[in-house]
């Protein structure tokens, strides 16, 4: 369990440091500047959101990502679904207008976060 545990963590460490990742947050790659770049992560950890609240402005993106051994979804009823993530998988949220979004894990209703989206 811990080894696979620890290859988890390292594919994930290398899609995040290189941008080699299937999940493709960095879908645009060089030419993307400061201004639509800003990437908050949250971390899906022993049932938990990392942080459970975030902020960010209109046209930037928040990347989910799957810490635990078990699966997990971040859920927005009108905005996004992840679907079902497991360990090492992501989603990218790219917010596209202000307001604040509650989000749950489906799996676990008692695992929930907000992004405060401004202009
Ligand atoms: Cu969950």
């Amino acid at each position: 369990m811990t080894k696979i545990s620890l290859i988890g963590a390292a594919l994930c460490s290398c899609a995040l440091l290189a941008g080699c990742g299937a999940g493709g947050y960095a879908t645009k790659p060089a030419a993307a500047t400061s201004a639509d770049t800003a990437v908050k992560i949250v971390e899906m950890t022993d049932s938990t959101f990392a942080p459970s609240a975030v902020r960010v402005k209109v046209g930037e993106t928040v990347s989910f990502v799957d810490k635990d051994e078990i699966a997990h979804t971040a859920t927005a009823e009108k905005s996004f679904d992840s679907g079902t993530l497991r360990e090492g998988e992501r989603f990218v949220f790219k917010a596209t207008e202000p307001g604040t979004i509650g989000y749950v894990c489906i799996f676990h209703p008692g695992m929930t976060g907000t992004i405060d989206v401004s202009n």
